[in-house]
């Protein structure tokens, strides 16, 4: 009898935590616009694997890549977030300029040199500035991850001034800055997201691209016919692990602290691994047969000087305490 009463008290406690579980067990959405063939893809990947090892189950992040949530129209994730469509995202600063333009800091020509520049931007005074331009457009960031440094590509010539621009067709993304950057330097910018990107260079709708070694090399972009590759360290864009802030406000705090963590660690390794993988990825574009572009100093310096007059007019949109303290963090030896 004593028996029988201990085994279905132990029933009714495993039926009790098992609905408890399911009480509180939840699923997010997480945007992203590269797959896990990317490290960008990766980034999100990690994340999600890490809250779920270490809520034990309990919190489920689903990446969503190729920006399918919203479409393929990357520059609307931010968006979609901020409304509650999408929960979580890793994003581009790129793509999310439009909404929040002091992202647009990151996408100024030649602001950053190297990979110690754009840390000391994120990890510094800058980063902070911009953690709050994020916060105040009703988004809750956790940590940076990035794409890296873009590079230009194309299937015309070897690129090695601004006057070999002069006429070429490149794909930008669809935030009004890069028009100003490829207007300036003499090229021919259109704006299209990336889903559309491979097909117009396929076809040949467009001569050229600009985006990171990592997705270069991941997309195949010189089976499109695109054979030079200009490496010019022109800018970088880094990628923000975020929350949707009703759901952020949902959360308890244990949960929060969970999330944030995961992403600062996820983020802290996918940098790691991107930037590991560069000299590989570059002799493996070398052997695929493309011409590589490494400008000297001096050709470095006139891209820059073509490109001044995008900082003039972006600067003002940016606000002086970010690019204030963005000069500063950058100007450190
Ligand atoms: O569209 C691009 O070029 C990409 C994939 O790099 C971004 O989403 C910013």
């Amino acid at each position: 009898m004593k028996l029988k009463r201990l085994f279905s008290a132990l029933a009714a406690g495993a039926a009790l935590t098992a609905l408890c579980a399911t009480a509180q067990a939840r699923e997010y959405s997480v945007s992203t616009v590269l797959s896990d063939a990317f490290p960008w893809g990766q980034a999100a990947q990690k994340w999600a694997d890490l809250v779920n090892e270490r809520s034990e189950g309990r919190i489920t992040l689903r990446v969503y890549p190729n920006a399918q949530l919203v479409a393929g129209d990357q520059t609307k994730e931010f968006s979609a977030m901020r409304s509650g469509l999408i929960d979580m995202a890793v994003g581009s600063t790129i793509n999310w300029s439009p909404q929040v333009p002091e992202l647009n800091l990151f996408s100024l020509p030649f602001l950053m040199k190297n990979d110690a520049d754009l840390d000391a931007i994120t990890q510094g005074e800058a980063g902070k500035l911009a953690f709050a331009a994020i916060e105040q457009r009703g988004i809750v960031p956790l940590a940076w991850g990035e794409n890296g440094f873009r590079q230009l590509s194309n299937s015309a010539k070897p690129v090695r001034s601004p006057a070999d621009l002069a006429g070429l067709k490149i794909r930008v993304v669809g935030s009004p800055l890069f028009q100003d950057t490829f207007t300036a330097l003499g090229a021919n910018p259109t704006q299209m997201s990336w889903a559309d990107a491979k097909p117009a260079l396929t076809t040949g709708a467009v001569d050229g691209q600009e985006n990171p070694l990592s997705v270069f090399d991941v997309a195949r972009v010189d089976q499109v016919g695109q054979k030079y590759l200009t490496l010019w360290d022109y800018m970088a864009d880094p990628l923000v692990f975020a929350v949707n802030q009703r759901v952020w406000k949902s959360l308890p705090e244990e949960d929060r602290e969970l999330l944030s963590q995961a992403a600062i660690d996820a983020g802290k390794w996918e940098i790691e691994l991107s930037r590991g993988a560069q000299a590989q990825r570059l002799a493996d574009v070398r052997e695929r047969g493309v011409e590589v572009i490494e400008l000297s100093d001096a050709e470095r310096a006139a891209f820059v000087e073509a490109t001044a007059s995008v900082h003039e007019k972006w600067a003002p949109r940016i606000g002086d305490a970010l690019m204030g303290a963005a000069r500063k963090a950058v100007a450190q030896p």
